[in-house]
């Protein structure tokens, strides 16, 4: 029978912990966004929506939904025998990318509006950014085996490079531009978005494409990655939105 990797009961606590935090950081954004004017509430609104989604992935996921299980033939050479084959059943959850396709260009959105990109910058920032997400899915679960997974990957790679140059070097420039408060609160947020979405492609290399992280061990570092990228970042981002008035957009 094959070997089986499927979450325990470690990760399906840790997917219902993540659930509860969404939760709640979704109940605290709406709320923070009573404390400033109607006009005021763009952010508060774009933030509250990222940790709804997640929320909602969390509970697929926390309840055995948004799953699908994967056979992976696994090859062993051993001196000059002939090649053996043992399978592997994986649970890969697709629910993850459902959230990211719908977050991740919210999360840009956030950071552009900040920094004052104009739309069409925005357009292709958060173009190549679902890009990423989307052939970031065809490595995960159309190609199990075979070398275009490493392919897939690789055009996630490169459409996740165009997203952190729009960020870097257009963001930052408009950033500055607004003053030195927005300049250097943009660097820290955008640099602080940099750490954590370059850990998600690492991850992903180590769990879902060498296999070498249990599912469990997934989960925990997904979960510790989502909670930096969504509610802590939202909470800082809307905090310092309050007391920067050079942040405010008219739309
Ligand atoms: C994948 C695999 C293919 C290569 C790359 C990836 C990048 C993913 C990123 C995800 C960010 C997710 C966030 C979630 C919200 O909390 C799809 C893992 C480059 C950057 C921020």
């Amino acid at each position: 029978s094959p070997e089986k990797q499927f979450v325990g009961d470690g990760g399906t606590r840790t997917l219902w912990v993540v659930f509860i935090v969404m939760l709640i950081s979704s109940a605290v954004f709406a709320g923070l966004s009573w404390r400033v004017p109607v006009g005021r509430r763009l952010y508060h609104v774009i933030t509250t929506l990222i940790t709804i989604f997640a929320a909602i992935s969390y509970f697929a996921m926390a309840t055995g939904h948004g799953v699908s299980v994967h056979t992976i033939q696994v090859r062993h050479q051993i001196d000059h025998l002939p090649d053996t084959f043992t399978e592997v059943q994986r649970q890969v959850f697709w629910a993850r990318y459902v959230d990211w396709s719908l977050t991740t260009p919210l999360l840009l959105l956030d950071l552009s509006l900040l920094a004052g990109l104009n739309g069409a910058h925005i357009l292709m920032a958060i173009v190549a950014d679902i890009i990423m997400i989307l052939t970031g899915l065809f490595a995960a679960f159309g190609s199990e085996g075979t070398p275009q997974k490493w392919g897939w990957y690789a055009i996630a790679c490169i459409a996740y490079l165009v997203v952190i140059w729009h960020l870097a070097v257009n963001g930052r420039a408009q950033a500055q531009a607004k003053g030195d408060k927005v300049g250097s609160f943009f660097l820290a947020i955008a640099g602080f978005t940099l750490i954590v979405w370059t850990a998600y492609p690492i991850v992903w290399g180590i769990a879902d494409g060498s296999r070498n992280l249990s599912v469990d061990g997934e989960i925990i570092a997904y979960a510790v990655l989502d909670i930096l990228a969504k509610p802590v970042f939202g909470t800082w981002l809307l905090i310092a939105h309050a007391r920067m008035p050079e942040t405010n957009i008219d739309l």
